[in-house]
């Protein structure tokens, strides 16, 4: 990796960590992060020519695969149309249009440059229908580095938050509830306590930035009921989920109907778009018609907007879905079995397109159970796996990301090298 170790040398002379990013650093895992020089299909190649099997697919966005065809044509007739104008396009009411079709909860949709914006803005708005300063968010879950949502888990579950980076005042912080993910009960004790003051409850519907944690049975349903009865705005940050979990995102899996859904990654299909969505009398707050002011000089930008109408036309193909989550499901059936034959303690779950790589012996349901993987021995699998030609998230708490792109060939690749990582894990290497 000489180029990859000269260029990452010169980063950080310019880029605090040498990084636009900071998971991109690999300092979870240590080493040196490729860098990397272009992407085709399920594969990305790196300055020095290597080849990896992508399950990163830029955390999400590459759904359809890196260079998909029909995105990068969408993306060059866009451009040679123009790059942004600053004023209202076709294209973005056409994006309104299917995200509508596609999340019926979506009666009204403001696009943003990135989920942080989208986040950011339903937290506002949230505040802003309800008069209320309070919300709620859960251990473990990201949301983009909005202040109030860098807050982590006071010393009591009803005690306000603190900040969880330096450059948050505590008095932003103050204003943030963290609680257990998965623990309903919880939930019914902090509104029955303070149900009055809670804007809303911000949570990723099936969690992905703690690895993959699913909700359980009750749990989402317990955030319905009670932000319904409290008056509280129930968020949907569906970033991560939208359109990798189900066509409709996690609200569709689940079959609970948020107030505001945001939504990033697969909507631009690698370019900057994010979107704030959900109840018109909520939406209409924002400006120009309300009170909470929200802007952006390239949001909506038309060749953003191009590249995500390109990428959620290929995930609405007949089949598309099914094929997506039985790839995801093959994977993980297949690392299993190879950490089995290797004896050792490994499990693996996917949901749709998105799955979960855990050193323990069962998937974890919370984000105590998550702290309870062997972190060594995840760092040890990642590196024997990128020498293997196969690069997965540089962190054993992050989720994976299949493509439509990902077929028998990259699936064979995969499990060639896992047969192997685990062996040397199992003899103790
Ligand atoms: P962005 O501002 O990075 O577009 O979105 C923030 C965000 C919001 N909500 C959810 C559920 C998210 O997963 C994210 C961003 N996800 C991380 C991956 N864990 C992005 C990768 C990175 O930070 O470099």
């Amino acid at each position: 990796m000489k180029r990859s170790q000269a260029l990452f040398k010169r980063a950080q002379l310019r880029i605090p960590g040498g990084v636009n990013s900071p998971v991109r650093a690999f300092r979870s895992v240590g080493g040196t992060p490729p860098f990397i020089q272009r992407g085709k299909g399920a594969t990305v190649w790196d300055a020095d020519g290597n080849a990896y099997v992508d399950y990163v697919g830029s955390w999400g966005p590459l759904i359809a695969g890196h260079a998909h065809p029909d995105v990068v044509k969408a993306v060059q007739q866009a451009a040679e149309r123009g790059l942004s104008f600053g004023a209202p396009t076709e294209a973005e009411v056409e994006m309104a249009e299917l995200l509508a079709k596609l999340v019926p909860s979506l009666e009204h949709v403001r696009l943003v440059n990135s989920g942080t914006e989208a986040t950011m803005t339903a937290i506002r708005v949230a505040r802003g229908h309800t008069g209320r300063s309070k919300i709620v968010k859960f251990e473990g879950c990201y949301h983009g580095h909005a202040d109030a949502l860098l807050v982590k888990a006071g010393s009591g579950a009803l005690t306000l938050g603190q900040p969880s980076s330096a450059g948050v005042p505590a008095a932003v912080a103050a204003d943030t509830l963290v609680l257990d993910y998965n623990d309903a009960a919880a939930v019914e004790r902090t509104f029955a306590a303070a149900g009055a003051e809670i804007a809303a409850v911000i949570v990723e519907p099936a969690a992905g930035n703690m690895n993959l944690v699913l909700p359980r049975e009750g749990f989402l349903e317990t955030l319905r009921a009670c932000c319904s009865a409290h008056g509280a705005v129930l968020i949907f940050d569906e970033v991560m989920t939208g359109f990798r979990v189900a066509p409709g995102g996690a609200q569709q899996r689940y079959g609970i109907q948020p107030d505001l859904t945001t939504l990033g990654k697969v909507i631009g299909g690698g370019m900057p778009l994010g979107a704030i969505g959900g109840r018109r009398e909520i939406m209409q707050k924002l400006a120009p018609l309300g009170p909470v002011y929200q802007a952006g000089t390239l949001s909506g930008n038309p060749v953003a907007v191009a590249a995500g109408l390109a990428t959620l036309r290929l995930v609405q193909a007949p089949g598309y879905f099914d094929a997506l989550a039985a790839t995801a499901q093959r994977l993980c059936e297949g690392l299993a079995r190879a950490a089995r034959e290797a004896g050792v303690g490994f499990s693996a779950q996917s949901a749709g397109g998105m799955f979960g790589l855990y050193f323990r012996e069962t998937p974890p349901a919370s984000y105590a159970e998550v702290m309870q993987c062997d972190r060594e021995a995840f760092n040890r699998f990642f590196h024997a796996m990128l020498a293997g030609g196969v690069y997965f998230a540089p962190s054993a708490y992050e989720a994976g990301f299949v493509s439509s792109a990902h077929g028998a060939p990259e699936l064979e690749r995969t499990l060639k090298a896992a047969a192997a990582a685990f062996a040397a894990l199992g003899a103790g290497a």
